[in-house]
């Protein structure tokens, strides 16, 4: 241990991604979390008789569903976050972050069809009871490919080829392959929006367009080959699309090809600097009283948005030096730890008043909580039976309930701690 109050915080987050691991035999190392190998019997791809193997990866969430959308978004959080203070992860006791993010890739190619397609999410049908993971036994069914899992994989396959290289250039070919044959069916399919197949209810990550998959594609593309056609596909799509703001969301983004962008050559790495810059030149005079840049309403999983704001400003900072920018991104960081209506630290295990009862199968079933676990946090939309009992009438900031069977409000994610994991790494630097 360092004298950094920070390192411990960052190692249990991270540590968390090990513990959503599926397929593989968790040991005695995570204490009475340890489980056999759940989730490894072949899955059915929807509709028809044929069997795959896509073991591997990590659980999504409180449930055990591994979905390609978020998975994306998770994967290309701790690939940043590793950029931007590689130093905080090479300290003893702290997972390999490289190996880690790999246990993701290594599942996400196997998601992948011959014809270059991507299937959205493996899951069961439904959502089990509470119960550890190697003790939901139903059928896996793999579901429909969609585009936006396309180009998200095709985007975070071709980013994770840039971060590979240096370390197993075969497994970064791999990757790089895997990012073509993806783009390639991108090129010649109209856009395949997801929303669950007839008896399939596990979560949806359905979009309203796959135009910011297809950029982010375009553009990690033609920063892994520098080849004409990705350039000018990057190019195109850069110009066509929405600059306002730049989004890190796992159905938004844009801020993924803003942020890989500006290592592009010439205009298109002038255009995406400027977009990062403005983007949180706009969000700096939304910052009210509790540091955040939102108060009137809270999405589902608002912390995700206050991690991601804060990854945007220290881009920025990283950017232009300018202190403005980092002090915004520490306030994003200090909500999240406790500065905030409800006077919890949001991360489990951590602080002088954690969460301790989120939505998370394995804390539940087993009654103790789980360490390093980022919940979701204030939720105005009231969208569980147990937040419309409690918190009615509250201002947003206030929607929160640290009870498991409030899952718009406590459930935790492997998407929300990696923005959280970027944002703290750089912040130690
Ligand atoms: O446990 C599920 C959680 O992971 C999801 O985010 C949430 C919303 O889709 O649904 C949870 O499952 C609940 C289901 O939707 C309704 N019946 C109770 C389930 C467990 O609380
Ligand atoms: O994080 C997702 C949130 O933005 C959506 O509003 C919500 C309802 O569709 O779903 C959330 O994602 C859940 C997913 O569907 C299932 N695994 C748990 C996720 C977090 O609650
Ligand atoms: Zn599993």
């Amino acid at each position: 241990m360092g004298d950094d109050p920070y390192q411990g915080c960052l190692t249990a987050l991270v540590d968390m991604f090990y513990y959503q691991r599926c397929g593989d035999d968790l040991d005695e190392r995570i204490g009475p979390f340890a489980h056999p190998a759940c989730h490894n019997t072949p899955a059915r791809v929807y509709g028809t008789d044929q069997f795959l193997d896509v073991t591997g990866g990590w659980h999504d969430a409180g449930d055990f569903g591994r979905y390609i959308v978020p998975a994306a978004k998770a994967a290309a959080d701790l690939m940043l976050a590793w950029q931007w203070n590689e130093h905080a992860f090479a300290v003893p006791g702290v997972t390999p972050i490289r190996e880690e993010t790999r246990y993701e890739l290594e599942w996400m190619l196997k998601m992948q069809r011959a014809d270059g397609g991507v299937y959205h999410k493996v899951s069961c049908a439904r959502f089990c009871a509470m119960i550890m993971p190697h003790e939901e036994k139903e059928e896996l069914i793999i579901s429909p490919v969609s585009t936006t899992a396309t180009g998200d994989f095709a985007a975070c396959m071709a980013m994770a080829s840039r971060f590979y290289e240096a370390i197993d250039a075969p497994f970064a070919a791999r990757m790089l392959e895997a990012a073509k044959k993806a783009w390639d069916f991108l090129m010649q399919s109209d856009p395949l929006l997801f929303s669950n197949p007839q008896g399939v209810s596990t979560g949806g990550y359905g979009d309203r367009s796959d135009e910011d998959e297809r950029l982010w594609a375009h553009v990690e593309l033609a920063l892994a080959t520098g080849e004409e056609k990705y350039l000018s596909a990057a190019r195109e799509a850069l110009d066509a699309i929405d600059r306002t703001f730049a989004p890190l969301g796992w159905g938004d983004v844009r801020g993924y090809a803003a942020l890989s962008g500006m290592q592009l050559p010439g205009k298109m790495g002038a255009i995406c600097r400027e977009w990062v810059i403005g983007a949180a030149d706009r969000l700096l005079p939304r910052i009210n009283a509790y540091g955040i840049t939102m108060m009137e309403r809270l999405p589902w999983g608002s912390n995700m948005n206050i991690a991601n704001d804060g990854m945007l400003f220290y881009q920025a900072y990283l950017l232009t030096g300018d202190e403005k920018y980092r002090l915004a991104a520490e306030k994003q960081l200090h909500y999240i730890l406790g500065v905030n209506p409800v006077d919890y630290c949001y991360v489990s295990g951590f602080g002088s008043h954690p969460m301790c009862h989120p939505h998370h199968r394995p804390s539940v079933a087993l009654g103790i909580c789980q360490p390093g676990m980022l919940s979701g946090g204030a939720a105005s939309g009231l969208m569980d039976a147990c937040a419309r009992e409690h918190l009615q009438g509250q201002p947003a900031g206030k929607c929160f309930i640290d009870r498991y069977e409030s899952y718009s409000t406590n459930e935790i994610c492997i998407y929300w701690n990696s923005p959280l994991v970027a944002l703290l790494a750089g912040l130690m630097r």
